[in-house]
């Protein structure tokens, strides 16, 4: 059992349960991936996964779990609404390298009117107040990523384990709570916002995409030609599923 398979599939039974979900295509040679790192003598396999569904009114539901041993364990979770609907991204980077743990929970918003934070921050602030207080701001942060977060962004670097077993579980149980709360509310946005929507779409997944912090890691275990098209066709996908629309 890895640190974040819990996580995982505690959001699946979640969102299965509570959520009309079906099966979202994970492109051949994506769904499991094995590579090796560590030295020669000492040499360690490192196994990528793929989860991927959606419901009527999320567009991509999915998960990239890698497992390298107990010293490197993440787990990126991101849902991406459909774009009739103004719902922020569910986004979880939970990473745990041989420095210790790294930890970023949001509701990405789409907006960030007054309005928008009404929507969808407010209904969040007290539960992020509760875990704030046990997973305390996690300091550096690149600048140009702030715009994409709310101000209820979890971004933490608890040091020992125990506390992602426990208070970080605990958050990101009540974030997937609420965000499906969200979603059972949501009804689709007027027409006449569909291009603001998708425009705030591409803009975050092309931040994602080009800034994607795992490239350099991902690159070194299974190549540049595969990461490329890991990020581009599945993980931040939705350049290509518009191509594809239109060609
Ligand atoms: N991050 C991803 C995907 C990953 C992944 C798809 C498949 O977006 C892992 C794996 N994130 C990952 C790894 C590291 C980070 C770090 C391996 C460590 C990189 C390293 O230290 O070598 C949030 N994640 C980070 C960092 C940030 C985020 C700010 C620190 C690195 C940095 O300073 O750039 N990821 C970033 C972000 C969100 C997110 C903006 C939104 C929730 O998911």
């Amino acid at each position: 059992m890895t640190i974040y398979q819990p996580f995982l599939d505690h959001a699946i039974a979640t969102l299965e349960k509570h959520l009309d979900i079906s099966a979202y295509p994970i492109p051949e040679g994506f769904e499991r991936k094995v590579g090796t790192t560590g030295s020669k003598k000492k040499p360690q396999e490192v196994i990528t996964t793929s989860y991927g569904s959606c419901s009527p009114k999320l567009r991509q539901i999915r998960a990239a779990h890698v497992d390298g041993g107990n010293a490197l364990q993440v787990l990126n979770f991101v849902i991406f609404p459909q774009l009739e609907y103004d719902l922020p991204f569910f986004g979880a980077d939970l990473v745990t390298l041989p420095g210790g743990h790294l930890i970023a929970l949001d509701m990405q918003p789409l907006f960030h009117s007054e309005a928008y934070q009404a929507k969808y921050t407010e209904p969040l602030l007290e539960t992020f107040q509760h875990f704030q207080k046990d997973l305390p701001w996690g300091g550096d942060f690149p600048e140009e990523a702030q715009q994409f977060f709310s101000p209820t962004f979890l971004w933490t670097r608890p040091s020992e384990t125990e506390v992602v077993e426990t208070t970080v579980f605990e958050a990101f149980k009540a974030y997937l709570d609420q965000y499906i709360e969200f979603v059972k509310a949501a009804q689709a946005s007027p027409e006449s916002e569909h291009s603001e929507i998708k425009k705030a779409h591409l803009a975050y997944l092309h931040y994602r995409a080009e800034k994607d912090p795992a490239r350099g890691m991902l690159t070194r275990f299974y190549g540049p030609e595969w990461t490329e098209e890991y990020i581009h066709g599945f993980l931040f996908d939705l350049e290509r599923k518009l191509e594809l629309q239109t060609a």
